[in-house]
């Protein structure tokens, strides 16, 4: 029997409650943890959370009790939490988890046997902020960010991890496991920084006291992220290593995909696995995160349902890619996919097998071309859905699925069952149209089980059944079998929101903690006709592809599709924007300007962004619904 499917998120720091991003990460371990199930894997499902080191220290200092009263106090509103939101993991690890310490210290001793780990001297930079050493190169940048104030010199005594020597290791296998980080462009930026050159790393400190010790010299603690990576070993039953997937969010996909591969290896354990790095949820331009004070808290949108909460985290965001959050667009997204689209499919047709069928599901006898044409597609959209998500991409398959619902929606006005009822010749059209309803609907249940759980169940029971969606299986699922008995009363999937009095009571998020200077506003230019401005050909326009223009740190050079074509433009944007971030973004562009040469790039247009003149350009975003083409007026 193959090995369980082994899946982790990040363990969580306890210096603060969970926000948005970590509800995120983990709702996307769950999600792929019960669709693994209901391929028929056995799974096994790690998270946990990460307690020691300076952050967790000093935010208890600062509450005045003990680091680990505060992190029994973070603990339980994570446990809380998850619970709430129905989280199938087998064992939530904690890094003070006395079988970790022992984990710990056990691998540490065995890599400084064995000459991996040496004790040595540190003498350089430090970043008092990240709480770690800084290379040269680091430094320059901070100092060009004005940020060199955070940086200390410093001489200390330090237990190094031969890191250095894992470099070539790594980069082979980089090489031959091209699926080792999703998606390909992070991959890139991880074989860019091991090609650059890898230092050994530090991996204790003599300043904190609340870590685990180094076995024998207990004046050290072990460093937060030999700990806290190991925490994916300890936790792990003997018969699912390795990991199959690690979730992370990019900010510590390096830890994941250089460090940690390394420790394995030099711990002879290392074997292949996948690290999914996804996006960041942002307010604006902004990471969401506690100390930028403008974090957003899965209570506010629990209200709407754990099953809505679940939804838009895939529906919304392309894993891997940011996104920016706001509640309007929440509130229209669950609108639109939820009240409108399945739950009125649902009750429209629930409501119509009742009053035209007494509740019992016909067999469809005659299907004419256009009842035939939507049968096909449900067989089409049900294995394009389970690859899509075996992919990891439950944004496309749910893109995919309703796009279906959409075209069934188009199908009830077309085939107007409303008359087919009035007269008993056309029987045999109306099965078809109510057979085939039912069945997307039933398909339908099953494909979102892994999404939303509670709805799932809940459309499952309404089409008749009194078993358990979630223990389906999709494998030899028949599509179009017949219904096992009588549908049951139809019950609301969602209940749509009041966006407008939901605004109006909503407390605002905290605004980013820093405060912006005082702008510098430019007078209005001189005036222009209209007919002069209607010159200017402004479209929208989807970025395709990115990458930075060598030699260069400002240029980026893009494709960008326009609607009609695709076009090469060249951006000075580089400074604020890192070329993967940039793709799939939607873009206003000047699309008539004469094209110009820049570092010996043609470029075809140019991209609109506002500005202060003094910081950095902000690229102007039309609304997500909108299409490449369109003109901008
Ligand atoms: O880094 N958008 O813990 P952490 C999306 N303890 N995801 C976000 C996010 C955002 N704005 N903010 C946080 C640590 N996350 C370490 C990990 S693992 C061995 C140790 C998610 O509490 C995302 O998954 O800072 C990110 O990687 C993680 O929370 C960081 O959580």
């Amino acid at each position: 029997m193959s090995k369980p499917f082994y899946i982790t998120t990040p363990i969580y720091y306890v210096n603060d409650r969970p926000h948005i991003g970590h509800t995120y990460t983990t709702v996307l371990a769950d999600v792929i943890a019960r669709f693994h199930r209901m391929r028929g894997e056995q799974v096994y499902f790690l998270t946990g959370t990460d307690e020691h080191g300076q952050k967790v220290e000093k935010a208890a200092a600062a509450r005045g009790i003990t680091p680990k009263a505060l992190a029994d106090e973070v603990v339980a509103n994570y446990t809380e939490l998850w619970k709430a939101m129905g989280m199938t993991h087998f064992r939530f690890i904690r890094t003070t988890d006395e079988d970790h310490k022992a984990q710990v210290q056990r691998l540490f001793k065995r890599l400084l046997d064995k000459g991996d780990i040496y004790k040595s001297v540190y003498k350089g930079l430090y970043s008092v902020s990240d709480e770690a050493y800084v290379t040269e190169m680091q430094a320059k940048e901070l100092q060009a960010q004005g940020l060199a104030h955070q940086l200390v010199e410093l001489e200390e005594e330090t237990y190094f991890f031969r890191l250095s020597a894992y470099q070539d290791r790594l980069l082979k296998h980089y090489e031959e496991h091209p699926e080792f980080v999703q998606p390909d462009f992070r991959f890139n930026e991880v074989k860019r920084f091991v090609e650059g050159g890898l230092q050994d790393l530090s991996i204790s400190r003599t300043s904190i006291s609340w870590g685990i010790p180094v076995p024998g010299d207990e004046k050290h603690v072990i460093y937060v992220w030999f700990d806290a990576l190991l925490n994916y070993l300890t936790g792990c039953p003997n018969d699912s290593w390795p990991p199959d997937l690690q979730i992370v969010g990019k900010d510590i996909l390096r830890f994941h995909a250089v460090y940690w591969p390394a420790f394995l290896m030099a711990a002879g354990m290392f074997q292949p696995t996948t690290i999914l790095a996804h996006g960041w949820w942002l307010m604006g331009e902004d990471k969401m995160s506690k100390s930028r004070g403008n974090v957003v808290r899965p209570d506010t949108l629990l209200r709407f349902g754990n099953d809505a909460l679940r939804f838009y985290f895939m529906r919304d965001m392309p894993v891997g890619h940011d996104r920016s959050f706001s509640f309007e667009g929440f509130m229209d997204r669950l609108n639109a996919d939820l009240a409108n689209g399945l739950g009125n499919l649902a009750s429209r047709t629930l409501s119509m097998l009742h009053r035209y069928r007494g509740g019992v599901v016909p067999l469809p006898t005659a299907l004419d071309a256009l009842d035939e044409a939507m049968a096909h597609q449900l067989l089409e959209v049900f294995p394009d859905y389970l690859e899509k998500a075996r992919g990891n991409d439950f944004h496309a398959a749910l893109d995919a699925l309703w796009t279906y619902l959409r075209a069934l929606d188009g199908y009830i006005v077309k085939a107007e069952p409303w008359k087919l009822a009035k007269d008993p010749a056309n029987d045999p059209k109306l099965d078809a149209v109510l057979a085939n309803l039912y069945r997307a609907l039933r398909a339908t249940a099953l494909l979102v089980a892994p999404v939303m759980p509670g709805m799932a169940q809940t459309l499952w029971e309404c089409l008749g059944h009194d078993t358990k969606v979630a223990e389906k299986t999709f494998h030899g699922f028949a599509l179009d079998g017949p219904a096992i008995g009588p549908i049951g009363d139809p019950k609301p999937l969602f209940q749509r929101i009041d966006k407008e009095k939901e605004l109006s009571e909503l407390e605002p998020v905290a605004a980013p903690a820093e405060v912006k200077p005082a702008l510098d506003v430019p007078e209005i230019r001189e005036t222009v006709d209209a007919d002069t401005f209607f010159k200017v050909d402004l479209r929208v326009g989807r970025i395709l592809e990115a990458e930075r223009v060598p030699k260069s740190d400002k240029l980026i050079r893009m494709k960008v599709d326009i609607g009609l074509e695709q076009r090469t433009i060249v951006g000075g944007i580089g400074k604020a924007y890192e070329p993967a971030d940039l793709l799939h973004r939607l873009v206003v562009v000047v699309a008539n300007l004469a094209p110009r040469r820049l570092m010996g790039i043609e470029s075809h247009g140019m991209l609109l962004a506002a500005s202060d003149n003094a910081s950095k350009p902000y690229l102007v975003a039309p609304p997500d619904d909108a299409q490449p083409g369109f003109l901008v007026k």
